[in-house]
């Protein structure tokens, strides 16, 4: 039986679900204004290339919002849109301070702090939380005139949990999941969320409610039994039954992945050979540590960089063999903590490089403020010996998969965050830090830059085997087989990681 990417899949396969529509805030589109009127380009990114192809196979649909404010006229893009990538694109559009309320305030200074365990950077407005309902509201409104019964509904992430609810009460039957790509915080600081029951009972309207991590889902229950008493839990695999009140529902950890072919034959490509070879012409005799990162507050770059400083004063015989270069791509913009954070990362390169950079010339940190195209991108992967990813918490972090995927001879380093997502399924080949650890990480630093060929391999082999067997085919495909399928044992135990708990190498 053919599978959701077309390769083959188990009888009970994901394909018995008739239509496969997709609501996310953002559509899989980029629009933008020029003499012409508006154009548009489709968008990148594991999760588009993962279910493209279903949408494609099964004239499925995605709804979510163009990424313009305003009641601008967009329909002749996007039908040339929906010509290009061979699906429907319906769009929600959402005035300018609707996006301020619900997509910069609700989701951005409530949400992302909060369940990220940032609570004193989250502003709870109440403001924002009724906006953020109209809005959810408008999402299943939209989605209720564009389904039917035997439709699958899968909707995306946090800008979206009260949708289900929504849909629900506007009489949809169609099979709803939904899948939260940022960690689901622990009871206690869970808690502290002013509409927390009321986002409990939302999210509980789904009849599928997927996580990253085992640990996200056992905080998602624990929630659950605590702030709805009678919950209750059956099955301690990667799938199990949740009954509260009126609703049994299924919930799971999906760890999301990558197109590891895809990056694999990419980076093997002359374009990002050449790019590669290019990067470390211009750094000669000197090993690169990489970290690439979108702004946030999350990604943990200002303590990594103290990190760096702290390798380069205990090992001063690193000082010119190594060049940490560090990627940060704009984000956010406006949202406050975001500006004042680039102030603090440029601070401390400056600092840091005005402090350490020696008589040779060499420059400590080489940092880059831009958004890099997919081939130079793919070229520093190739180039790095060493990736640094310590992201302070993440829901997965699909750098440190991707860096793998490229890493072609096997002998890049990967020093990984506990407290990403990927900890659990990467914690065997990976250097394993606590970010905020700052003499901890630059120990792994120095273990990095010092490893011997043989272990780098064994390591990055582990790594490469276990991405290669858990993409995002299969997780588009385990995540849609645990909304239909009978038997719930089939499902795998997936990894799991503790913090503090040293793997077994
Ligand atoms: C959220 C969750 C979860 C980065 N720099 C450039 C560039 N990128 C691409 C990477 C990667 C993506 O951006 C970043 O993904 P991450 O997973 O690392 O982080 P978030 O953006 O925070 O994503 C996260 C993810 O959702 C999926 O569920 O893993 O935990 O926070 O794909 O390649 N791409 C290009 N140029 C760059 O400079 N072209």
């Amino acid at each position: 039986m053919a599978g959701y990417d077309g390769r083959e899949v188990n009888e009970h396969g994901a394909d018995q679900i008739r239509r496969l529509v997709v609501v996310s805030n953002r559509l899989p589109v980029v629009l933008s204004k020029s003499a012409g009127g508006w154009r548009s380009e489709p968008g990148s990114g594991g999760l588009v290339t993962a279910i493209a192809p279903v949408l494609r196979n099964r004239g499925g649909l995605w709804i979510g919002w163009p990424g313009t404010a305003g009641r601008e006229d967009l329909s002749g893009a996007l039908d040339r849109a929906t010509r290009d990538v061979g699906y429907s694109l319906v769009p929600v559009s959402l005035d300018k301070e609707e996006v301020d309320q619900y997509y910069r305030g609700f989701s951005n200074e409530i949400i992302w702090p909060l369940f990220h365990d940032l609570q004193t950077k989250c502003n709870f407005d109440p403001l924002y939380w009724d906006t953020y309902r109209e809005v959810n509201r408008r999402f299943a409104e939209v989605t209720r005139d564009h389904t039917a019964p035997h439709d699958f509904i899968w909707v995306h992430d946090y800008h979206l949990m009260l949708t289900a609810q929504n849909l629900r009460a506007l009489g949809t039957e169609a099979r709803l999941g939904f899948f939260l790509h940022i960690p689901f915080p622990p009871l206690d600081i869970f808690v502290k969320l002013p509409w927390r029951r009321e986002i409990l009972r939302a999210l509980l309207s789904y009849d599928l409610v997927g996580f990253q991590t085992l640990r996200d889902r056992r905080n998602f229950v624990q929630c659950l039994i605590a702030l709805l008493p009678g919950t209750s839990v059956r099955g301690r695999g990667q799938v199990c039954q949740i009954e509260s009140g009126e609703r049994a529902i299924r919930s799971g950890a999906f760890p999301i992945s990558i197109d590891s072919r895809q990056f694999e034959s990419d980076s093997a490509s002359h374009d990002v050979a050449e790019s590669a070879w290019h990067i470390h012409e211009n750094l000669p005799d000197r090993q690169i540590i990489l970290g690439v990162d979108r702004m946030d507050y999350t990604k943990g770059i200002t303590d990594r960089l103290r990190a760096f400083r702290r390798l380069l004063e205990r090992h001063p015989e690193h000082r010119d063999e190594v060049t940490l270069v560090q990627v940060v791509v704009p984000s956010r913009r406006g949202i406050p903590g975001y500006e004042s954070l680039k102030i603090e990362i440029e601070g401390l390169v400056g600092e840091i490089n005005g402090q350490l950079t020696g008589p040779s010339g060499k420059v400590p940190i080489h940092y880059i403020y831009r958004a890099l195209e997919r081939t130079e991108l793919l070229g520093y992967y190739r180039a790095s010996e060493v990736a640094l990813v310590t992201p302070l918490k993440d829901g997965m972090n699909l750098v440190a998969k991707e860096y793998c995927a490229c890493s072609l001879e096997e002998n890049g380093v990967l020093i990984l965050s506990e407290f990403a997502g990927a900890a659990a399924e990467l914690q065997r080949g990976a250097l394993m830090v606590n970010p905020y650890d700052i003499a901890g990480v630059a120990d792994a630093l120095h273990k990095a830059v010092t490893m011997r060929p043989d272990e780098r391999h064994r390591r990055m082999h582990q790594l490469r085997q276990s991405i290669k067997q858990h993409d995002i085919f299969w997780w588009v495909d385990s995540f849609l087989r645990a909304s239909i399928e009978r038997d719930l044992s089939s499902f795998p135990v997936v990894e799991d990681y503790v913090p503090g708990r040293r793997p077994a190498v």
